[in-house]
């Protein structure tokens, strides 16, 4: 006899208030955001979930009815949304606008990658620091140079192959009787260094120099060089050979054997080409000698007064040496996995 069926609006509310039911079941025994997630989607979704069917079924509901049928369902809803809340901030976690202020401080940050230093920079920085030990103050000269600077106050006459303008990078400038060039060596400090100081001088620069060689796994056509200058009275071969071997052994590490082979240089007398060993290699790292008395003259120095002596090496080859490089042109091919090593 009873009436299973009932009215439209009878039905309708009994489905409201199963689907209150079985929400707040679901959210109660909700463990983890899915659990939350999936009810969200069961109940609310906004295509299929259960509030949408019912929301479709308001149409079949007497006209005389409806307004009791819709307050019913708005408060189904708005309490379906708020099981979902409480059993959001009860688990405290993602999902829903409120959780996404939660920060989870014990996660590892996300690593920002850190460059470093290019291994002929930090090599440059060594030098410096080795030489500073040594009572070297380190100076920086230009890399746009007058030919007074780059030849002429070292000896390089006008007719000396060096300053065959097919040999050097000119630059083209108003300067056509004495145009500029990029420098061939560094011992262009030497010069600007004892022609704006008096003595005792020890100074140490390093720097880009350019020449027109062909790359090779020696060789570079933009390089870089160290120079000495010690200018004291009293100053021997015997003092360069001392300073070199120092910094040879602390570069290197270990002890490092100098050798001193004769070659010349217009501005030194006598000169030398200067050879390292180390881990059973000779290598030519550079040139040295005593300044030329014609130099020491040619900046205002007394040549009988002071003696000095001067030093240039090439900076990639020492690196290449210390770091078991065995092509210098890898350190300029921009190539992160070849630089990470260093
Ligand atoms: C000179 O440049 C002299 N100014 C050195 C000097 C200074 C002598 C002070 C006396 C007194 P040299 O041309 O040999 O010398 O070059 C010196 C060093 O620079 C070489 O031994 C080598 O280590 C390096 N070098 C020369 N050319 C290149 C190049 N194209 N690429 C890389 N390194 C080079």
């Amino acid at each position: 006899m009873s009436n299973v069926a009932g009215s439209p609006l009878d039905t309708f509310l009994a489905e409201l208030e199963r689907l209150r039911s079985d929400a707040a079941t679901a959210l109660a025994s909700a463990t983890d955001d899915d659990a939350v997630e999936a009810a969200r989607i069961e109940f609310a979704g906004a295509r299929s979930g259960r509030l949408k069917a019912v929301q479709k079924a308001l149409g079949g509901i007497p006209a005389a009815d409806k307004p009791a049928a819709g307050r019913s369902f708005n408060d189904t809803k708005a309490a379906v949304a708020a099981l979902l809340e409480s059993a959001q901030s009860r688990l405290g976690g993602g999902g829903g606008a409120e959780s996404a202020d939660t920060i989870d401080v014990t996660l590892p940050g996300d690593a920002i990658p850190l460059g470093h230093l290019h291994p002929i920079t930090q090599t440059i920085r060594q030098v410096q620091e080795i030489m500073g030990q040594l009572g070297f103050e380190s100076v920086d000269g230009p890399e746009v140079e007058d030919q007074w600077h780059n030849f002429e106050a070292l000896a390089i006459s006008p007719e000396h192959p060096a300053r065959d303008p097919l040999d050097n990078f000119y630059l083209a400038t108003a300067r056509a009787a004495d145009p500029l060039l990029l420098r061939s060596q560094t011992s262009t400090v030497q010069i600007r260094v004892m022609e704006s100081r008096e003595p005792p001088l020890r100074i140490v620069s390093l720097g880009r120099v350019y020449r027109p060689d062909t790359a090779d796994a020696t060789h570079y056509p933009m390089f870089h060089q160290v120079e000495g200058l010690l200018v004291e009275p009293g100053t021997t071969m015997a003092h360069l050979k001392s300073v070199l071997r120092l910094f040879a052994s602390r570069f290197l590490g270990g002890d490092v054997h100098v050798r001193f082979r004769p070659s010349f240089f217009p501005f030194t007398e006598p000169s030398v080409e200067v050879d390292m060993e180390w881990g059973g290699r000779w290598v030519e790292m550079g040139g040295a000698g005593m300044v030329d008395p014609a130099v020491l003259a040619a900046v205002g120095y007394d040549p009988d007064a002071v003696t000095g002596f001067a030093f240039g090496l090439g900076v990639e080859r020492i690196a290449a040496r210390r770091y078991g490089v065995d092509d210098i042109r890898d350190f300029y091919k921009n190539d992160v996995r070849f630089l990470r090593q260093f």
